[in-house]
């Protein structure tokens, strides 16, 4: 086997990196990539990280000739023209945008997750702000709803950039807010998780305990 010729900047926390890593696994590209750990918040920030992507943040992925991209979004894509198995977001058609649109429903699910962690890990008690922190929740509650009305069949079909998008933002929740406690309003949501979540890329993958 040939040593990886990409490096992936990544914590085993980052929903964002697990996307990424999920990806790698679900079209047999693993051994392309080797991992880079960085430890890193908004206020503590990786040096080394900063070099290679100035907004600090993970994933970003440094390419055989030094380019480094990001963000999860554009390394997903990149990594789903590098193999020759079905792509996982598909090329064109209304299926792209559709697919697109429901993995940008799963990521603004993270992106409100991961404020809410910020705020309540970094900021001191008393400076919480808690009608911001309700407001975040909001979206999270209002997506995870629309993806049980709406998607769940959808879903169900491929596994693909929405599903995975989709899995990774539930594992994150699972993982930093089990107060949320999603799956009491979303059991079809929690079903399909319950499968998914068995697959061997995902199961690779877990968030630490
Ligand atoms: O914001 C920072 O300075 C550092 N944070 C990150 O790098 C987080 C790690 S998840 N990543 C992102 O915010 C990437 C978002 C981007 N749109 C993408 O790649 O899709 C850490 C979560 C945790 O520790 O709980």
């Amino acid at each position: 086997m040939s040593a990886p010729s990409m490096t992936l900047f990544h914590n085993p926390a980052s929903p964002y990196v697990r996307k990424v890593r999920v990806l790698l696994h679900e079209t047999g590209q693993q051994s392309r990539v080797a991992l880079q750990l960085s430890q890193l918040s908004p206020v503590h920030p990786d040096a080394a990280l900063n070099l290679d992507n100035p907004l600090g943040k993970i994933p970003a992925l440094r390419l055989a000739d030094g380019t480094v991209i990001h963000d999860s979004r554009v390394i997903l894509d990149y990594l789903d023209h590098q193999h020759v198995g079905n792509p996982r977001i598909p090329r064109d058609g209304p299926a792209r945008w559709r697919r697109l649109t429901l993995a940008s429903m799963a990521d603004g699910i993270l992106d409100a997750a991961v404020l809410v962690r910020y705020e309540l890990a970094l900021r001191a008690p008393e400076k919480h702000w808690e009608q911001w922190l309700e407001a975040q929740r909001d979206k999270m509650r209002r997506a995870l709803a629309a993806f049980e009305a709406q998607a769940i069949a959808e879903l169900a079909s491929h596994f693909d950039v929405a599903a995975i998008s989709l899995a990774c933002a539930l594992g994150y929740l699972d993982f930093r807010h089990p107060d949320l406690q999603w799956r009491t309003a979303n059991p079809q949501l929690a079903a399909w998780y319950a499968q998914v979540s068995q697959r061997e890329s995902m199961r690779e993958t877990e968030p630490p305990q």
